[in-house]
């Protein structure tokens, strides 16, 4: 198949599974388009099937603010033109699933199938835009199929939108071979002593992610044992989150480790995962984390749930319960049999229900049955190249 994939280029686990989704279907030999504001962050070492196309913004003395809408649709729109691909696939309804239906009323004679999938804030904040909540319900209408990364996000969609279509669910996933617990110890070295714990946390440091509750949770571990915390990752809380480090006197045992790409290698150093989020429709970084033989402790929120087993792979608190949270760092770190039985079973967890293959062929599968359902022919990958 000949295959478009839009999504935002920006650090988040949307963009991170849209280039790995396309990474994997280029390997499967499918011929894969990345439609995108920019050079998403995961968009290293492509493999040959892979191509790129940035959106360019017009720059013109009569907008206050180019509209990237218009021009992602006019570009989606040309590509398909040339591309005549079989499938669109967007992530995020917003704007990627609007300017995919305006796209399309410009390319009558070819239209392409639209798969949105939903990752969260898109449905869970942005649809209390007023100005939004109508755009949204277009997108989700006019695409031809809806998935959603976790059954909590489905429903809370379908509340919201009181939508006639289902949504399929298919859970955010990880390639296992790559993601994988490496020999870091060197590495590790430079942040924490041998004997010491590494606690870790990993986003795009907004405020739904509660990057001030990992501190205040770490600070607990830190009143009953010397350890350090790894914050990785970049975004507008670093300012406030740097500061309350120094209001705690924590600054020699927080390390601010920036945007990481080897997140697999970061993560092989920790011995605990937190992501206190107060909404995670999914939470990518978990499995990552669970892939890694890391434990995870985190709220329940969304679809946390989902990803994390509570008393099995993590442990589970409150949004906001930073003591709950302290207090289940602390029973991993003080009984390593524990720990270890955590470790075993977040990977083996990620094996059946999160990875890459099985994921894969579920969204091949899904868009076969779009298609067929259309009685289109399909490029075959041979006649793509
Ligand atoms: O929607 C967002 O808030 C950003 C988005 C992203 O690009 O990282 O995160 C969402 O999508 C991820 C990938 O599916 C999920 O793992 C995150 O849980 C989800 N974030 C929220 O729901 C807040």
């Amino acid at each position: 198949m000949r295959i478009a994939i839009a999504c935002h280029s920006g650090l988040g686990g949307s963009g991170a599974l849209a280039v790995e989704l396309a990474r994997s279907l280029a390997h499967k030999g499918h011929e894969v388009h990345v439609i995108s504001d920019g050079v998403p962050f995961r968009f290293v070492r492509p493999h040959e099937r892979m191509f790129l196309h940035v959106v360019e913004l017009p720059h013109h003395h009569v907008f206050r603010y180019p509209p990237f809408e218009m021009a992602l649709a006019g570009t989606m729109a040309e590509l398909m033109k040339k591309y005549f691909f079989d499938i669109l696939h967007v992530h995020y309804v917003v704007p990627f699933a609007i300017s995919a239906y305006l796209a399309r009323q410009m390319v009558p004679e070819h239209p392409v199938p639209v798969v949105t999938t939903l990752h969260g804030t898109d449905i869970t904040q942005l649809s209390r835009e007023k100005a939004l909540f109508a755009p949204i319900r277009l997108g989700l209408e006019k695409s031809d199929a809806v998935t959603a990364v976790s059954a909590s996000l489905a429903e809370e969609a379908m509340r919201i939108f009181s939508l006639k279509k289902d949504i399929t669910v298919i859970h955010n996933y990880v390639d296992v071979s790559r993601y994988i617990r490496q020999e870091v110890t060197e590495l590790r070295r430079q942040y924490a002593d041998p004997d010491e714990p590494l606690l870790m946390h990993i986003s795009n440091f907004r405020p739904v992610k509660r990057v001030p509750d990992v501190v205040r949770v770490f600070a607990g571990v830190r009143r009953r044992r010397r350890a350090k915390l790894a914050l990785v990752g970049e975004g507008p809380g670093v300012p406030e989150i740097r500061a309350l480090v120094r209001e705690l006197g924590l600054e020699e045992d927080v390390h601010f480790l920036g945007k990481q790409s080897d997140v697999e290698t970061v993560l092989s150093m920790a011995d605990v995962l937190l992501l206190p989020s107060e909404q995670e429709s999914f939470g990518l970084v978990a499995v990552e984390a669970m892939a890694c033989e890391t434990p995870v402790v985190a709220s329940r929120a969304g679809g946390l749930p989902e990803v994390v087993v509570h008393g099995e792979t993590g442990f589970l608190a409150e949004v906001g319960d930073v003591s709950a949270m302290a207090d289940y760092v602390n029973r991993l770190l003080d009984d390593p049999a524990l720990h270890r039985d955590f470790a075993a079973k977040g990977r083996d967890r990620v094996e059946r229900y999160f990875s890459c293959t099985h994921q894969v062929q579920r969204y091949e599968e899904l868009y076969r049955q779009i298609l067929d359902a259309q009685g289109a022919d399909v490029t075959d990958a041979e006649q793509a190249g």
